[in-house]
């Protein structure tokens, strides 16, 4: 019997039933929020796996897709041990996955972890130009911002996003938190946001001090 440890082998081998039966045999076990937290990043850990598979040529577009579905059914059977969206908002964040990027799996993973420690998220979806980031932060006035992305490419369509918020005037009112694979702390110094996350649950800890 498989362990719920294996989760990043299983689904690095995209191995749909033995992802599918561990998650069944692991919600059996009322795991904490922890254990469920954990149990997500081995399914992004297991997604770097066929990443990396994909760029060694092993595995295809098609698998890439595949990949994209597996996750995605797999965190809507772990979904429910985050716990429900807390009626009390806490503060609003602006999010999406911005220009030139289509990915968007880990940005709904971290917006169901925020929607549940209480946020109200304002998903713009994915491919968001900068002016669509502006328009929407003039209109919903969030304290926070988050921008997504996993392309290496997306860095630069963040840059855009923050300059143009700055060159908007709203900057200071708001926090940006950048989210993703090529975030990192250099990244964030460079483009002037004001945190990065590549772990959606640390990410939520960032926005849950900036609201106090
Ligand atoms: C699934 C997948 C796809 C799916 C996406 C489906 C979807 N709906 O998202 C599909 C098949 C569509 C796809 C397409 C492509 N992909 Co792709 N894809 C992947 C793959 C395998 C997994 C991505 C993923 O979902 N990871 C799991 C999630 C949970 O992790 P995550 O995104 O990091 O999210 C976590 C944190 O970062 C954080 N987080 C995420 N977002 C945010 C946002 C905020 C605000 C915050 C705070 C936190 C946060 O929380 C999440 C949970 O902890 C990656 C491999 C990899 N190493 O990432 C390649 C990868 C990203 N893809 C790649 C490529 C090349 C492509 C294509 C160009 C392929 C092609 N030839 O067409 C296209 C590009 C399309 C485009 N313009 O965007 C490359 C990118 C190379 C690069 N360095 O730029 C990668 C790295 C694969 C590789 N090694 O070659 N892809």
């Amino acid at each position: 019997m498989n362990d719920w440890k294996n989760l990043c082998e299983l689904m690095g081998n995209l191995d749909e039933n033995g992802v599918m039966d561990v998650l069944d045999q692991f919600i059996a076990t009322k795991p904490s929020e922890q254990e469920t937290e954990e149990a997500v990043m081995l399914c992004q850990k297991g997604m770097s796996e066929v990443g990396d598979r994909f760029s060694a040529g092993e595995y295809f577009l098609g698998d890439l897709i595949f990949s994209g579905e597996l996750l995605t059914n797999a965190f809507e059977k772990l979904k429910p041990l985050m716990g429900s969206a807390s009626s009390e908002k806490v503060g609003t964040i602006v999010l999406g996955t911005v220009k030139g990027d289509l990915h968007d799996i880990g940005k709904n993973i971290f917006r169901a972890m925020a929607e549940a420690a209480g946020f109200e998220i304002v998903d713009l979806g994915i491919d968001q130009s900068a002016e669509e980031f502006v328009k929407k932060v003039k209109e919903v006035k969030p304290q926070i911002v988050g921008t997504a992305g996993v392309l290496t490419l997306a860095l630069n369509s963040m840059k855009d996003t923050i300059e143009a918020l700055e060159a908007a005037g709203l900057r200071d009112d708001i926090k940006i938190l950048i989210g993703g694979t090529p975030v990192s702390k250099e990244a964030c110094e460079d483009l002037g946001a004001d945190a990065y996350a590549t772990n959606a649950a640390e990410a939520v800890k960032i926005c849950q001090r900036w609201v106090g």
